[in-house]
Order: C-alpha cells, then sequence, then structure tokens
C-alpha cells in the first residue's frame, strides 16, 4: 500500500426506517419524529450525507414492495430536506419506482445495494435526473447471500463486477461523474472474503471512481472482536474506516457518526499533515 492515497473524507450516516435492520431496526420506524430527530443529530455530529432506506439487505432478509417503502420513507425525506437544506439524502433502494418519488421529494443521490441489476430503470433514472448512483457489490441475493459465497480471487472479481455495471450504466447514458463504487462489505462474503476486500481496498480505488465504504456495525466485527451486539462494535467499525482512507474511500456509511468523525479526522490530519 502507497504512504497515503487519502482524500478529504465524507460521512453517510445510516437511517434505517425499517422494522428490522440488523442494527437500528424498529428504532425509526414507524415513528418519523424519532427518524428526523436523529437525522438532525447525524448531521450535528458531522454527517455529510444521511442514507435513508425502508428495507433491510441484512442476511436473510425478504423484499420489500416499492409501495411498503415509499410509506415508509417518503415523509421522513421530505422533512429531512427541509430541516437540513445543506445535508445531501441518498435514498438506499434498488427499485426505480421508489428511488423517483425519492428524488421527487428531496433526496438528491441514488444508493443501489443490487447496481442496476434488480431494475435496470435505476440507469435511465440516473440518466434522466443527473444524480450520482452508487454501485455496489453482491454476491446473490440478500435472503441467501450467506449461504456459501466462494470466489477464487474476491478482489479482483469484484472489480470485474463493478467495471461490468459501469459500463452498463454509461450504456444507459449515466455520466462518468455521477458513478461511486462499494465493494459491499457482508454482501455474499465470508469473514476471509471481507478481510481481502479491505486489504485490497486500493484496487477498488484504482478503478478511477470515488469509492463508499459500509462496514459499520456489521457482523464480521462481531467474529474478529466477540462483540455479538451491534451497538459494541463502534470500534471496529472506525478501525475498517480509517484502513479505508488510507486506501483512498472517500464515502464512509456509518451509524456512529461521532466516533467516525474524530477518528476519521485524526488519521485524515496525520495522513495528509493538514492542521484545519
Ligand atoms: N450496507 C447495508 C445497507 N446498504 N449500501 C451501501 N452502499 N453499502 C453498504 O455496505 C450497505 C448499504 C446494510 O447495513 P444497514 O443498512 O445498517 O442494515 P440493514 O440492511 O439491515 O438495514
Amino acid at each position: 500500500m502507497k504512504q497515503n492515497n487519502a482524500v478529504k473524507p465524507r460521512l453517510m450516516g445510516i437511517l434505517n426506517v425499517t422494522p428490522d435492520s440488523f442494527s437500528d431496526g424498529g428504532r425509526y420506524f414507524p415513528n418519523e419524529q424519532r427518524a428526523l430527530a436523529r437525522a438532525v443529530e447525524m448531521a450535528e455530529q458531522g454527517a455529510d450525507l444521511i442514507d435513508i432506506g425502508g428495507e433491510s439487505t441484512r442476511p436473510g432478509s425478504l423484499r420489500i414492495a416499492g409501495d411498503e417503502q415509499k410509506r415508509r420513507i417518503l415523509n421522513v425525506i421530505g422533512e429531512v430536506a427541509r430541516t437540513l437544506p445543506g445535508i445531501d439524502i441518498s435514498v438506499d433502494t434498488t427499485l426505480s419506482e421508489v428511488a423517483d418519488a425519492a428524488l421527487d421529494a428531496g433526496a438528491g443521490l441514488l444508493n443501489d445495494v443490487s447496481a442496476g441489476r434488480d431494475d435496470p430503470a435505476m440507469f435511465e433514472l440516473a440518466a434522466q435526473r443527473g444524480v450520482p448512483i452508487c454501485l455496489m457489490h453482491m454476491q446473490g441475493q440478500p435472503e441467501t447471500m450467506q449461504d456459501n459465497p466462494r470466489y477464487h480471487d474476491v478482489v479482483s472479481e469484484v472489480c470485474a463486477f463493478l467495471k461490468d455495471r459501469i459500463e452498463t450504466a454509461l450504456r444507459y447514458g449515466v455520466k462518468e461523474s455521477q458513478i461511486v463504487l462499494d465493494p459491499g462489505i457482508g454482501f455474499g462474503k465470508t469473514l476471509a472474503h471481507n478481510l481481502e476486500l479491505i486489504a485490497g481496498l486500493e484496487q477498488i480505488v484504482e478503478i478511477g471512481f470515488p469509492v463508499l465504504l459500509g462496514a459499520s456495525r456489521k457482523r464480521f466485527i462481531d467474529a474478529l472482536s466477540q462483540s455479538p451486539q451491534p451497538d459494541k462494535r463502534m470500534a471496529g467499525s472506525c478501525a475498517v474506516s480509517v484502513l479505508g482512507l488510507r486506501a483512498g474511500v472517500s464515502i464512509f456509511r456509518v451509524h456512529d457518526v461521532f466516533d467516525h468523525k474524530q477518528a476519521l479526522d485524526v488519521a485524515y490530519a496525520v495522513l495528509t499533515r493538514t492542521i484545519q
């Protein structure tokens, strides 16, 4: 790894408006006031973006229909957009009908964990509306993705997948400047695959697009540190983010905004010798 690939980190705070997300399920759904208060809290703690989703994609989860996703998130997106005009909102969905309505409600970025495979109209939408779209790698589908994930070389296979999805997006008229990439930590990966990917993040950065990393509170941290409660995985999450910063990751999708801001600000100052 080179001494320093660090670029100024942007923090994406996670807001799951779901009954069943692995870490915050049921906390912000069906309570819109609590969801808004959480968005405000994350903004005060230093979030640059808030990622709002109405469908859990944890291992074993079932897909949620578009109407139900919209029912869960649209008011929250509207309220967050009105209350926090300086914060970018991304919508975490694989369905273009949800994404379209979310953009109308005030979102400005599409976070598609299927990278346009669930619904190719996502690319048409991104092209039409000119908004950034995050393309994430996943092997399989959430319901079964952890059953027996297999790779010959996880880093090069994830890179090849992402390059293929970039080409498809470009064919639909998405511009290079709109694309963000994500290796999809925990999505169809064993512990060993996750470690290879985190150690190999530089290769994903080298594809030449901004990279988003979502390792926050994920299960592999429990496997390494015996922390079965997701809210006790903050330090492990920060460790992964700091390694990501050094590799050149620019967006960090996190639950614990305050702690990540501190960890990443300190790491960034050291890596770039910048005092702000
Ligand atoms: N991880 C989750 C959901 N969306 N999006 C991107 N781009 N990258 C990720 O790693 C990612 C994501 C899963 O985490 P979470 O939202 O906390 O839980 P759940 O899927 O149970 O709602």
